[in-house]
């Protein structure tokens, strides 16, 4: 099936439905993957090879505020900037907008503001595709049920499908063709205590896209064999650690998941790294904490930067080692 009838068989009825005002507004969180998502099995829908677990962050993410206008082409305004309608991230939206766009519909202006760097590998893309589908949701009225709504965001943006929640989410793979089972789902646990360090080494854009660097690795890898296994071993474990609150083992599964995934890039051809000479300092750094007995873990995206995760009671002394750490907690009341 492609993008366009998913989106037609999620709608269903409410696929002819007009706006219902001329414009709305919604916000989405970012997340943090502590079992990553790395690999699809379907690219058209995005559609994973392995579920993936996240943590959302709270009020750092993305508000979209969309309207209709009278124009030949969509608007796109990121951060108070008009962007080109023909860059890649304007494509990418319009490409998404046009998944719901009836015959004779406006065109729509699409107003996204982040509260997080942007390019700093912090799944900008993941708040703003499900803050999208939030404030689409609203203007057509659709009334659509967070796993409707986590489909429809995950044909923007796979790690989307997990930003329609706060706190703990798992995304379920699912079995279908259709990928009508592949969406987030809430893990009902609150745990005030944890916190997200985000420490930017760079504020250099990324070398390669996610996209085209979990492609390669899946096509190139000789590790990826083993990268579901892992994957079923860490979802095991951060389910347990979350469930009982064990800090140890979701600090040490959400960095070994992220160290592997990291692993499956170096064995792709050409090899694939996203590490730069401060993202190994930093590693180090944090493994001769842990030996003084901070329990400091980190996780790494497809980018430099590295999250790092402690509980607020370190708070004070991770600071004092990372001054330029901003610290996230992601269960604090917005
Ligand atoms: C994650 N990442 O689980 C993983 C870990 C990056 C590293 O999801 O192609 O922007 O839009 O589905 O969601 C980034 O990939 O990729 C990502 P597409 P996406 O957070």
């Amino acid at each position: 099936m492609t993008r366009h009838e998913i989106a037609k068989a999620v709608l269903n009825e409410r696929w002819h439905a007009m706006p219902a005002q001329a414009s709305s507004e919604a916000f989405a969180p970012s997340n943090i993957a502590l079992c990553k998502y790395w690999g699809k099995r379907n690219q058209e829908i995005n559609l994973p090879v392995t579920s993936s677990l996240s943590i959302s962050l709270g009020h750092k993410g993305a508000t979209t505020k969309l309207s209709l206008i009278d124009a030949q082409f969509d608007e796109i305004i990121l951060n108070d900037k008009p962007l080109d309608y023909h860059s890649p991230f304007s494509q990418r939206l319009v490409g998404f907008l046009d998944l719901f766009r009836a015959k004779h519909m406006p065109r729509f202006r699409v107003r996204t503001s982040t509260n997080l760097p942007v390019a700093a590998g912090l799944a900008s893309s993941a708040c703003g595709f499900a803050s999208l589908a939030l404030a689409l949701d609203s203007l057509f009225a659709w009334e659509l049920d967070q796993h409707q709504l986590s489909i429809l965001a995950r044909l923007g943006s796979g790690s989307a499908c997990r930003s329609i929640w706060d706190g703990f989410v798992e995304w379920h793979m699912g079995v279908r063709e259709d990928g009508m089972d592949s969406h987030g789902m809430f893990i009902p646990e609150q745990w005030p205590e944890v916190c997200v360090g985000l420490l930017i080494l760079t504020d250099q854009a990324k070398p390669m896209s996610s996209r085209e660097a979990m492609q390669r690795t899946v096509t190139t890898s000789a590790l990826y064999s083993s990268w579901s296994a892992k994957v079923s071993r860490d979802l095991f474990s951060l389910k347990q650690a979350i469930s009982v609150h064990d800090f140890l083992l979701l600090g040490k599964t959400a960095e070994s998941n992220a160290m592997a995934m990291h692993a499956t890039m170096l064995s792709a051809w050409p090899p694939i790294t996203y590490f730069i000479p401060e993202t190994l300092l930093t590693m180090q750094k944090i493994w001769a904490l842990r030996k003084e007995g901070i329990s400091l873990y980190f996780t790494q995206d497809a980018g430099p930067n590295l999250k790092l995760l402690f509980l607020e009671k370190d708070k004070p002394v991770i600071e004092s080692h990372f001054p330029t750490i901003e610290t996230i907690h992601p269960f604090a009341a917005k």
